[in-house]
Order: C-alpha cells, then sequence, then structure tokens
C-alpha cells in the first residue's frame, strides 16, 4: 500500500468516528499499520490542514477539514454518476483548460474535471485574462465528449450558466442573472466566467472543455483595481464566506442534470431556464461581434441559443457569438 493510500484510509476512519476519539492502538490494528506510521500520518494530515486533536489515553480526533478541494473530499459527498469523474487536483497550474485539454488529448473520459486551487494565467475569452487567485474560486474545467454537432455547442455554454445559477441558488440562495450568452451577474457585477473550447471537425466534436471561474470568497483587496466597479464575489454580495466544498459538489450535481436534460429533451428546457434568468432580454444591447457593431433591443434567444436583437429599423439580427454591453 503506497503512503498516500494508507494516509487516506487513516483519514476514512476518522471521518467515520467525527465527534468521537479513536486510539492510536485501535487505528494501527484496523489498518495494519504500526503505531509511528499512524503518527507520521496524523503530522502529514496535519500539514495538508486537517485540524485533528490528539488526547493522551483517548486517541485522535477530527476537528475540522481545511478549506480546499481536494479530490477525496469533493469525491466523497459527490452525487454525479459521471460528471467529476475523475476528478484532477492541482495546488497550482497555469490555466486549468489547457491542462484539461492536454488531458482531452490524451483520451480523458467524458466527465473528467480539471481543479486548481490558483491559476497563474487563468484565460478569458478572445486571449483576456482571468484573475484566480489561490483558495478564493472555483476554477474549474471540465472535459465533455458530446454526440451532438458543432453547431449545437453553443448551446452547450448557455446550459453551463443555467447549472451555475442552480448551485448558487441552492447552496447559498443568492439569485444571479445571466448575461448572454453565459456571464453570471449579481447586481451588475461579473461573478463568473465561462470559457467553452473545443476541438471538433465539420460534423464531429471530439471533445468540449468548459472552463469555469467562480468568483466565491474573493474580498475587495483580491481583484486589482480595474476590476472594482465589474466585478464581484459571493462573499462580496453575501457578506459571509462561503464553503466552496459544497457549493462544487452542487456545481457538478446541477452541471449533469442540465447535461441530461439537454441529451433527453433538446434545448427546451435549458432555453426556458436561462431566459427566466436573463438580465439581457428586453434591453438595449451593443453587441460587438468580430469587426461588427450592433445596437439594438435584445428580443430573445432562438432554439439553438443565438441571441435576436431588433434595430432601430426594425431588422432582426441573429448572433451566435458576441461581446454584449447591457445600455438600460
Ligand atoms: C470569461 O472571459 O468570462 C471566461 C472566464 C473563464 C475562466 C475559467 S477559470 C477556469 C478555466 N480555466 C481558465 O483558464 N479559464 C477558465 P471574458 O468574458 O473574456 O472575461 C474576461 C474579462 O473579465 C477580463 O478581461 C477582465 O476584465 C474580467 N475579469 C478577469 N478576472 C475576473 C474575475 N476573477 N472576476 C470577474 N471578472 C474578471
Amino acid at each position: 500500500m503506497t503512503k498516500e493510500k494508507s494516509k487516506q484510509q487513516v483519514l476514512e476512519e476518522l471521518r467515520k468516528r467525527k465527534g468521537e476519539y479513536v486510539s492510536g492502538e485501535e487505528l494501527s490494528r484496523r489498518l495494519g499499520l504500526s503505531r509511528t506510521a499512524i503518527w507520521k500520518h496524523i503530522k502529514a494530515l496535519r500539514r495538508d490542514g486537517y485540524q485533528i486533536s490528539a488526547c493522551t489515553r483517548r486517541g485522535y480526533t477530527l476537528l475540522c477539514i481545511p478549506d480546499r478541494l481536494y479530490p477525496e473530499e469533493v469525491t466523497a459527498g459527490l452525487k454525479t454518476t459521471w460528471l467529476g469523474r475523475p476528478f484532477y487536483y492541482y495546488e497550482e497550474v497555469g490555466s486549468t483548460n489547457q491542462v484539461a485539454k492536454d488531458l482531452a488529448e490524451q483520451g480523458a473520459p467524458h466527465g473528467a474535471a480539471v481543479l486548481a486551487e490558483g491559476q497563474t494565467s487563468g484565460r478569458g475569452r478572445l486571449g483576456r485574462g482571468w484573475l484566480s487567485p489561490a483558495g478564493k474560486g472555483i476554477w474549474l474545467s471540465l472535459v465533455l465528449r458530446p454526440r451532438v454537432a458543432p453547431w449545437q455547442l453553443p448551446q452547450l455554454s448557455l446550459l453551463a450558466a443555467v447549472g451555475v445559477a442552480s448551485a448558487i441558488k441552492e447552496i447559498t440562495g443568492l439569485e444571479v442573472g445571466i448575461k448572454w450568452p453565459n456571464d453570471i451577474l449579481s447586481r451588475g457585477k461579473k461573478l463568473c466566467g465561462i470559457l467553452t473550447e473545443m476541438r471538433a471537425e465539420v460534423e464531429i466534436t471530439q471533445y468540449v472543455i468548459l472552463g469555469i471561474g467562480l468568483n466565491v470568497n474573493l474580498d475587495i483587496e483580491d481583484f486589482t483595481r480595474d476590476l472594482w466597479p465589474l466585478a464581484t464575489s459571493l462573499k462580496l454580495e453575501l457578506g459571509w464566506e462561503v464553503p466552496r466544498l459544497p457549493l462544487l459538489q452542487s456545481l457538478l450535481y446541477h452541471l449533469e442534470g442540465w447535461y441530461q436534460i439537454w441529451e433527453k429533451e433538446g434545448f427546451v428546457p435549458v432555453r426556458e431556464s436561462w431566459k427566466k434568468a436573463s438580465v439581457t432580454l428586453g434591453r438595449l444591447v451593443k453587441v460587438e461581434a468580430g469587426n461588427e457593431v450592433y445596437e439594438g433591443r435584445a428580443i430573445d434567444i432562438d432554439g439553438e441559443g443565438r441571441l435576436l436583437v431588433e434595430g432601430a429599423d426594425h431588422t432582426l439580427r441573429r448572433f451566435t457569438y458576441g461581446e454584449v454591453t447591457l445600455r438600460i
């Protein structure tokens, strides 16, 4: 048995008996490890951030788990069947989307997840950056292999926004808004950004990387000054620190649920839910798509997730992609 494996077993025993003391002797007997080995594992777990109290004659008890998104913690309470399995965890990477892409190229399955506590060069759309300070957010990329043609993929980004909004609502009660296609806003400020990258041939989608950056416990000083008027976090919105672990588990659960609905019933139910949370529809907007800038009123999204904008001369334009600025 590897050291890591036996450390996890010690943790598992303590977790099962949370609230009680377990003696070193009992642990050593149950796991077939020496008392010294048990003590070493306890020390290593403490280094990982687990608070374990040791009391002479009574043994060890687990007081508190760290605010880390360790794979064993995430999978321990995960209600999904395939999403987040396997779960790759890193302390720090450049971009989880890049890591997920490399894994997808090497054959990572549909549902694989890559999470990092911090990113040094988190990516936004169109070569922009994404601020991702360590331990403050959920910086996550999912490998998906949808059995749909590439033209249907924009629906997936809208689906992701609906999944994120459902998880935020479940865990915090906060009602967020979705700005087309998939920015999550609270009081007009950005709480979460989604970056979809893909490899596809004309008719076949090889894989999609769904990158989700959710600002959970960032304080105002964690943001660069230019982002102060534009960005926010759940903590800033709610006034309390949000536990990331249940939020991440809920996020994976809701995304899987919505994905399954999309596979079975198509885009209709996703579209309904998206529209309910939309802060774009009915508003005057400016859409920048490539070299073009178009202004008008956002009327609806169509059955493929495209934004319909009606100009002053009543011509209707459909946008598959683009950057929306909300006017009124
Ligand atoms: C996005 O781009 O909104 C997509 C962001 C996706 C980030 C995730 S994190 C996990 C995964 N791995 C990655 O490398 N990326 C994904 P866009 O719409 O282009 O927004 C980028 C713009 O938002 C920047 O130019 C900033 O103005 C602003 N911004 C940067 N960091 C932010 C943050 N943490 N919160 C809110 N706004 C931010």
